[in-house]
C-alpha cells in the first residue's frame, strides 16, 4: 500500500492529513487521502506499519483479569474523516470574496439588513483594500480596542495555516485589538466548581496519569455520567475510546450510564441506564451522599485525613442550612430517579471500587449553575477514597490537554510531540483587552463600561477567577465597532444566539468581516466574506496526540489545488497585511516550506530522526516509553500520603469547603464555599420547579452532535441521509431530529416525521419529530450546531439551531461560563403549509435535491 505522496505515475498520490476539528494547531484523526488527477478519490485509515516496524513502535500491552488489550496498527478515524471529501467539495463552499450588496462603507451601511441581504462577488484586491481601510478608519476613530477579533473555534486542525487567530497576529502589529476570550466551554462545571475542590488546573477534571491501567486492574464499577464514548471522541480522538469501552466490557467492569437520553455509548456498552432529568444531577448526588452518611457507608478514615470542611458539607446534605434534608425520596421527585435506585447505586458505589468516566461531562457541566454538580462529583469521589485503586475520574477524550500537563491516561509515549513552532493560530493566552465569549452580545450593545470575574480563558489557573476584569480597559469611547471573525458560528454554538443576532445588527457595528470555507451561520451577518480553503488544499505539518494508541508527527502534503479563489486563513490575512505594508513582519519572511522545517525543529522528535528522513518517510511514530506501567496512577499518590503529595488547594486537601471561594466571594449566593442545591436563582429560572415551567414545561438536552462537530459537517449528504442525522419533513426539507418520548408524543399528538416547534421567551426553532423511548418522558433532545436557516432572523429559525433560544446569561453571577443545555422550552406540532404561507421567503428557499441543503440563497443572482 502506498501511504505517501507522489508515488504514482498517472497523477496518483496519497497524503497524510489529520482530519479532525480541534482548531488550534494540533492534528488528530490521521487519515490517508488518495488523490488522482487532481481530485480526492477516497479518505481512509492510515497504517502505521507501512514504514515502521513493530519493534520500533514498541506497542504497549495492558494485561488484566487474564486478558490482554493492545493497540491496533492503523489509525482509528471516525466516519467524519471518511466523508470529508463531501465537505471539501460541498456546494456550500465560498469560492470568491463577497460583499453584502447593501453595505456601502462610503454611504449607507444598512446594518439592520444583516441576515436578510444578499452578497455579490468582489476581487481579492477590493476585499483586502476594504478591510485594510476599515481597520485603519475604525482604530483611528475609536481606538485599537474597538476591533474585536473572534479568533477561536474548533475548525480544521491546521498548524501553519492556523484556522483561527491569524488575524490577531496582524492586529498586534497594528497596535492592539480586543480578544473574544475563549471560555472553558467544554468544562464549565469542572472549571468554575471542581477546581476549587481538588485544585486541578488547567481545566478542572481529575488527574489522569496511567488510569487505563488502574481501571483495567482495579475498577469494578464505572459510572459514565453525562458521557457518550461512542460519539464525542469522534471529534478528535477517533475510535480509541470505543475500543477502550469494549475492553472494559470484556474484562467485566460493570458499566452504568447516567443521562437523560439512552445515548450511543449506552446502547453499545451499558449494563444499566439510569435516566436523570437534565441538570438535576446535583439532587441525585446529594441523595447519594445522604445515603452514605445516614447508613454509615463512606471512607471515614480517608475523609478525616484528606478532606477539608466535611462537617459544613454534611450540614448541607442533612438540610441543616436550607431546611431540606437531601433524602432519596426528595431527590426522586426532582431528578426522576426512583429512591430505591438511588439507594442501591449508593450502596454499590461504596462496596465496589468505582470510577466515574467522562468525555467532558456533557450538559451536566454545561447548564445553569454547573459548578454545583461539577464539585459535588468530586465530593462523592472523595467520600469513597479518591485515588485508592480503581477509584478515580477517567477522561475518555482530549488526552492531549493532559499530556501538556504531563498526564496521559493511556500508556505514555517517549515524548509528547508539539509542532507549535510553526503554528499561526490562536493559543490559550491572554490579551490586554478581552471579553469573555459569553458576554459578547452584552459588550456590543452596552455603552457603559462593565466588569466580570476571570478572563474566562480556558486553561488559566484558578487564581484568574478571582481577578476582576473590565471593558473597555481605557476610559475612552472605545467600545466595539468592528468584528473580524474566523469562526462565524457564534449563533449556532453559544449562549443566547438570538441576542447575538440583535447585537450583530446594531448600527454601532460598522463593519463585520468573516472568513471561512462555507457560506453558513454568522457569515449571513457579515459585510465582507473571505473564501477560505480546506486543509486538503494546502501543505502543512501536524501531530496526532489524541489517538490514544500511538503519537505521531507527520508532514501533510497538498492533496488538491485550492477551489475557486480560496486561500488559507494565514494567506487571507496576508493579503490584508500586504495592503497595510506589514506582510514581511506578518510572515516573518518565511515560506511554507521553511515553516514546516521550523515545526519539525522543536517538535520533540528532532533528535529521534533527521529532517531528511522525516520528509522521505513523511511521518514518525513515537515509540511507547519504557516503564510506563510504573507511573503513578491518577490521585494515587495523594491517596497514599496527602502530606507528601498535597493537592493544589490552599489546604492541600480536598476542599469540600473552599477556602478561596469563602475569601474572594463571601457574598455570592449562587456559588457558596460549600456545594448547594440551587434549582434557580438570581441569574436563572430554567427549572421545572420554577413557575416559568408552567408555560415551558419541557427540559431540552442539547448534546454535541452525533453527526457533526458543532457547526462543522452539516452539509455532507452521506451524513444527512442517516435517520438520526436528519428527519425528512412532509415538505421534503431535512429537519434536525428532535427526540421525544412516546408518552409525550401521544399527549401532544406528535408522530415520527412531524415538524415540531420548540419555543420559549427567547424565540423558536423547528425540529423533525423522532419518537423514541431512548429519551425519558418530560425531556426532549436535539443536538446542537445545526445550520442556521433564519425565518425571521433574531426570532425564529427552520434549521434546528436551538442555541438561538438557550439562556443568554452566564453560568452564575461570578462565572462567565456558557449555559447551552438543560433549559425550559415549550413544544408543539406545526403545519408547514401554514408556516410557508406566513413566511414565504424563508420556506421557499431552493435547496439541493441530494443533500437537502440550501445553497445559493444568499448570493445575488448571476454573481
Ligand atoms: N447547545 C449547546 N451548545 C454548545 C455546547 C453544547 O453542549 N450544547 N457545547 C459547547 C462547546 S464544548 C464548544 S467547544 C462550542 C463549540 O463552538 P465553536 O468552537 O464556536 O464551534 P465550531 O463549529 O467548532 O467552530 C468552528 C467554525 O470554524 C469553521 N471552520 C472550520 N475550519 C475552518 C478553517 O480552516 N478556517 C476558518 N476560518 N473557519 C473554519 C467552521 O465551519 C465553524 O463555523 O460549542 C458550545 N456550544
Ligand atoms: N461527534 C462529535 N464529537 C465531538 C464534538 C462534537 O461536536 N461532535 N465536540 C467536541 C468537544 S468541543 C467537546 S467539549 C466534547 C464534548 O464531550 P461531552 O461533554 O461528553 O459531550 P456532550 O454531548 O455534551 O454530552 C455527553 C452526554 O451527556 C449526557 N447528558 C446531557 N445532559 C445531561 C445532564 O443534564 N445530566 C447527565 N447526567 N447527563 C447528561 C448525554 O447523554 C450526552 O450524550 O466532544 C468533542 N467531540
Ligand atoms: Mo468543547
Amino acid at each position: 500500500m502506498v501511504n505517501q505522496k507522489n508515488k504514482g505515475s498517472n497523477g496518483e498520490k496519497t497524503c497524510l492529513k489529520g482530519i479532525g476539528w480541534l482548531g488550534f494547531g494540533l492534528g488528530a484523526n490521521t487519515a490517508a487521502v488518495d488523490v488522482k488527477d487532481g481530485k480526492i478519490i477516497r479518505i481512509r485509515p492510515f497504517h502505521y506499519e507501512d514504514k515502521y516496524k513493530r519493534e520500533h513502535m514498541k506497542p504497549w500491552k495492558i494485561k488484566a483479569r487474564g486478558k490482554t488489550f493492545e493497540p491496533t496498527m492503523r489509525s482509528l478515524i471516525p466516519p467524519f474523516s471518511i466523508v470529508y471529501k463531501q465537505r471539501v467539495y460541498s456546494k456550500n463552499r465560498i469560492l470568491y470574496p463577497l460583499k453584502r450588496v447593501d453595505w456601502d462603507p462610503a454611504g449607507e451601511r444598512n446594518t439592520q439588513n444583516r441576515g436578510k441581504s444578499k452578497y455579490a462577488r468582489i476581487s481579492w484586491d477590493e476585499a483586502a483594500t476594504l478591510i485594510a481601510e476599515e481597520l485603519q478608519r475604525v482604530q483611528k476613530k475609536y481606538g485599537p480596542y474597538s476591533v474585536l477579533a473572534a479568533a477561536d473555534g474548533h475548525g480544521e486542525g491546521k498548524c501553519i495555516h492556523g484556522p483561527h487567530g491569524c488575524q490577531t497576529h496582524l492586529l498586534d502589529l497594528l497596535g492592539g485589538y480586543t480578544l473574544q476570550a475563549r471560555n472553558p466551554d467544554s468544562w464549565e462545571g469542572w472549571y468554575w466548581g471542581a477546581k476549587h475542590v481538588w485544585g486541578t488546573d488547567p481545566v478542572g477534571q481529575g488527574i489522569q496519569n496511567n488510569l487505563w491501567l488502574d481501571c483495567s486492574e482495579n475498577t469494578e464499577m464505572m459510572l459514565f455520567w453525562g458521557c457518550d464514548p461512542e460519539t464525542t471522541p469522534w471529534g478528535w480522538s477517533g475510535q480509541a475510546a470505543s475500543r477502550l469501552c469494549y475492553w472494559f466490557n470484556e474484562i467485566g467492569i460493570e458499566t452504568i450510564y447516567v443521562c437523560p437520553d439512552f445515548n450511543y455509548g449506552a446502547a453499545a456498552h451499558a449494563d444499566k441506564w439510569i435516566p436523570v432529568r437534565p441538570n438535576t444531577d446535583s439532587a441525585l448526588q446529594f441523595a447519594i451522599a445522604y445515603t452514605w452518611i445516614t447508613e454509615d457507608l463512606y471512607d471515614k478514615e480517608y475523609v478525616a485525613t484528606h478532606v477539608h470542611g466535611f462537617e459544613e458539607f454534611k450540614k448541607e446534605v442533612m438540610g441543616e442550612t436550607d431546611k431540606i434534608p437531601k433524602t432519596p425520596k426528595w431527590a426522586e421527585d426532582i431528578c426522576g430517579v426512583p429512591a430505591r435506585i438511588i439507594k442501591a447505586l449508593a450502596r454499590k458505589w461504596h462496596k465496589q471500587a468505582t470510577s466515574t468516566a467522562h468525555c467532558n461531562g456533557g450538559s451536566y457541566i454545561r447548564s445553569t449553575y454547573s459548578h454545583e454538580p461539577g464539585r459535588l462529583e468530586v465530593c462523592l469521589l472523595g467520600m469513597q477514597g479518591l485515588g485508592k485503586p480503581g477509584r478515580n475520574q477517567l477522561k475518555m477524550i482530549e488526552w492531549q490537554f493532559f499530556a501538556l500537563n504531563e498526564q496521559m491516561p493511556g500508556p505514555r509515549s517517549e515524548v509528547i510531540p508539539n509542532v507549535a513552532g510553526a503554528y499561526h493560530g490562536w493559543a490559550f493566552t491572554g490579551n490586554e483587552s478581552l471579553i469573555p465569549k459569553t458576554l459578547i452580545p452584552q459588550a456590543i450593545t452596552t455603552e457603559e463600561p462593565f466588569t466580570w470575574y476571570g478572563s474566562s480563558i480556558a486553561g488559566f489557573p484558578k487564581e484568574d477567577q478571582f481577578v476582576q476584569y473590565k471593558f473597555p480597559i481605557d476610559d475612552k469611547n472605545s467600545t466595539l465597532h468592528m468584528i473580524w471573525s474566523d469562526e462565524p458560528c457564534w449563533t449556532t454554538c453559544w449562549n443566547g444566539g438570538n441576542r447575538m443576532i440583535e447585537a450583530l445588527r446594531s448600527p454601532k457595528m460598522e463593519c463585520i468581516v468573516c472568513q471561512q470555507p462555507w457560506m453558513e451561520n454568522d457569515c449571513l451577518f457579515a459585510d465582507i466574506v473571505l473564501p477560505i480553503n480546506t486543509k486538503l488544499e494546502e501543505e502543512d505539518i501536524s501531530t496526532d496526540v489524541y489517538a490514544g494508541e500511538f503519537n505521531l508527527v507527520y508532514h501533510e502534503g497538498q492533496c488538491i489545488e485550492p477551489l475557486g479563489e480560496s486561500k488559507s486563513d494565514y494567506e487571507a490575512v496576508g493579503e490584508v497585511a500586504k495592503k497595510l505594508g506589514l506582510y514581511e513582519e506578518y510572515t516573518k519572511g518565511k515560506s511554507i516550506e521553511e515553516w514546516v522545517k521550523e515545526g519539525f525543529d522543536h517538535s520533540g522528535i528532532e533528535n529521534m530522526i533527521s529532517y531528511e528522513e522525516f520528509r522521505e518517510k513523511d511521518y514518525y511514530v513515537i515509540p511507547t516509553a519504557d516503564g510506563w506501567e510504573n507511573d503513578p496512577r491518577g490521585f494515587g499518590p495523594f491517596a497514599e500520603d496527602p502530606v507528601v503529595h498535597p493537592l493544589d488547594t490552599p489546604t492541600g486537601k480536598l476542599e469540600f469547603f473552599s477556602t478561596d471561594l469563602a475569601k474572594y466571594f463571601p457574598d455570592d449566593k449562587e456559588r457558596k464555599p460549600v456545594p448547594q442545591w440551587i434549582p434557580f436563582g438570581e441569574s436563572h429560572s430554567e427549572s421545572l420547579l420554577h413557575p416559568r415551567a408552567k408555560k415551558y414545561p419541557y427540559l431540552i438536552v442539547s448534546n454535541h452532535p452525533r453527526w457533526r462537530v458543532h457547526a462543522n459537517l452539516d452539509d455532507c449528504a452521506w451524513l444527512r441521509e442517516i435517520p438520526t442525522c436528519k428527519v425528512k419533513g412532509p415538505d421534503g426539507y431535512l429537519y434536525e431530529p428532535l427526540w421525544i418520548n412516546p408518552i409525550d408524543a401521544k399527549n401532544l399528538g406528535i408522530k415520527y416525521g412531524d415538524v415540531v416547534r420548540i419555543h420559549n421567551d427567547r424565540g423558536w426553532t423547528l425540529g423533525g419529530a423522532y419518537v423514541t423511548e431512548r429519551i425519558m418522558p418530560g425531556v426532549i433532545y436535539q443536538d446542537h450546531g445545526s445550520r442556521l436557516d433564519p425565518i425571521v432572523a433574531g426570532e425564529s429559525d427552520r434549521g434546528g439551531d436551538n442555541n438561538l433560544i438557550c439562556p443568554g446569561m452566564i453560568t452564575s453571577k461570578n462565572c462567565a461560563g456558557e449555559v447551552t443545555s438543560g433549559f425550559l422550552v415549550g413544544i408543539e406540532k406545526v403545519d408547514v403549509n401554514e408556516l410557508r404561507a406566513q413566511y414565504p421567503d424563508a420556506f421557499n428557499r431552493a435547496y439541493d435535491a441530494k443533500s437537502g441543503l440550501i445553497i445559493d440563497a444568499w448570493l445575488e443572482e448571476g454573481k
